[in-house]
């Protein structure tokens, strides 16, 4: 009988270098004495940054969300954008925020991006932009989205902020589309803390960007434009150059992992993987998605979801509610139906997938999971119980045991006491 874990285990949980390493170079911060507003760390990591995409064309923020705001505002995107409601809610807020009226379109059920046959069908005189995302670090369909912007004269901004690593035909994503948002959030398999990049097509950009996210200052007395702040700090720029010097192996011990799934989970009935990645493509392997099928699998998604919970496994439903089903955007009309989108957030689980997280327990996770449909399993407080009384181990200790289901173990036991 599988136990429930003695830790939760998060669906992620970030990289961290050596806390040695980091304490050299907080040590060098100290010396330094400056923390923000383009400090040296920062330029330092810009320039690292620039090497690896084998770009000038950079600029580094304090979150993703504020830079992705801030490159609508940059490029002077207004009216419509056509954009995918199965994202994470801050690529829509972005929009809101720049006046811009998000226009939903349907998600392709292999990889759950953008469907370019639905987008030309949603263009209308006011469309601007396409707004698509590399959900879960998969590639868009590049080319079918390219020609339709070009053919229409629009923008097209990636949404990459799950994508860093990814690779198509040997080259990264970074260099698809007008601009590109990656994301450095601490659930990230890149981080910087908080942070979050642009890179893009137009060189002239860069020094817009740097007055956007500098309150517009040019100097000391001059303020050429209305900015915000969203300046990276310091601190954030250590954290990046540090995972940066990682990155090769946490991608590939997260290529393990996905391995390791995909083999135990692929003849599960009821669950479905997305198909394996093309051999031009390189996947940074940011999530581990499945679908569940109620009726082959044997139990819904969302019962799946609160089981697991009571083995400690905390898997998340990246992403549902869509953003048009939010209470903030139901006022706004959805282009054609969503039908894939809606199945896909209705079925979707994400599983927990991070550099730490040991082969044994994704083994583990699996067996749960295959257990569950099996329906071997009932629950794992009960099972625990029973074996820790047998053991005479006492009832305090037990109750401890998990943060969950504590009030159902102190049950169970007086029942069994
Ligand atoms: N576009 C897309 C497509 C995005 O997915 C995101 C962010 C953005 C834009 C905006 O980029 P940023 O402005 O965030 O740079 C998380 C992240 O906060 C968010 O960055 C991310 N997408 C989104 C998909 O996931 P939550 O609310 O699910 O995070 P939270 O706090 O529940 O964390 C998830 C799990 O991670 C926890 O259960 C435990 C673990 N965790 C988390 C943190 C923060 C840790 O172990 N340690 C930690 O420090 O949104």
């Amino acid at each position: 009988m599988i136990q429930p874990f003695e830790k939760p285990i998060y669906v992620t949980r970030p990289y961290l270098p050596p806390l040695e390493e980091f304490s050299q170079g907080l040590q060098e911060i100290w010396e330094n004495r400056w923390l923000t507003n383009n400090g040296p760390i920062l330029q330092r990591f810009t320039q690292q940054l620039c090497n690896f995409f084998e770009s000038d064309n950079i600029c580094l923020f304090n979150n993703g969300t504020l830079a992705l705001q801030i490159a609508m505002q940059g490029m002077g995107i207004s009216g419509e954008v056509i954009t995918t409601p199965f994202t994470f809610v801050a690529t829509t807020h972005t929009l809101f925020w720049n006046k811009i009226r998000p226009v939903f379109v349907d998600i392709e059920p292999d990889y759950y991006t953008l469907d370019p046959e639905k987008v030309e069908a949603a263009i209308t005189p006011w469309t601007t932009a396409i707004l698509a995302v590399h959900v879960y670090g998969h590639p868009c369909k590049l080319n079918m989205l390219a020609d339709i912007a070009r053919r229409h004269n629009l923008r097209l901004i990636y949404d990459a902020a799950h994508a860093f690593g990814t690779e198509v035909g040997g080259k990264s994503i970074a260099h698809f589309g007008d601009l590109s948002m990656f994301s450095f959030h601490s659930t990230k398999l890149f981080h910087s803390i908080e942070g979050g990049m642009l890179i893009f097509r137009e060189a002239g950009l860069k020094g817009l960007f740097d007055y956007l996210k500098n309150f517009g200052f040019k100097n000391e007395v001059e303020v050429v434009m209305p900015g915000t702040n969203a300046k990276m700090n310091e601190m954030q720029a250590l954290m990046g150059i540090q995972v940066l010097e990682h990155i090769e192996e946490i991608i590939q011990k997260r290529a393990k992992i996905t391995d390791m799934y995909r083999t135990r989970l692929k003849e599960v009935p009821g669950i479905r993987l997305v198909p394996p990645v093309s051999s031009h493509v390189r996947y940074n392997h940011a999530y581990m998605p499945i679908e569940i099928d109620e009726q082959e699998f044997g139990m819904s998604r969302d019962t799946l979801y609160e089981k697991l919970k009571e083995w400690n496994v905390h898997t998340r439903r990246y992403f549902y509610p869509l953003i048009c089903d939010y209470a903030c955007y139901r006022s706004i009309s959805v282009n054609g139906s969503l039908t894939v989108a809606r199945r896909v957030a209705d079925s979707i689980l994400t599983l927990p997938i991070y550099y730490n997280l040991e082969l044994t327990d994704v083994e583990a996770i699996c067996e749960i999971i295959q257990d569950l449909h099996h329906k071997k399993v009932g629950n794992p407080m009960v099972s625990l119980a029973a074996t820790r009384l047998q053991a005479g181990i006492p009832r305090k200790k037990l109750a401890a045991y998990s943060e969950i289901g504590a009030g159902e173990t102190t049950d169970i036991l007086d029942r069994e006491e």
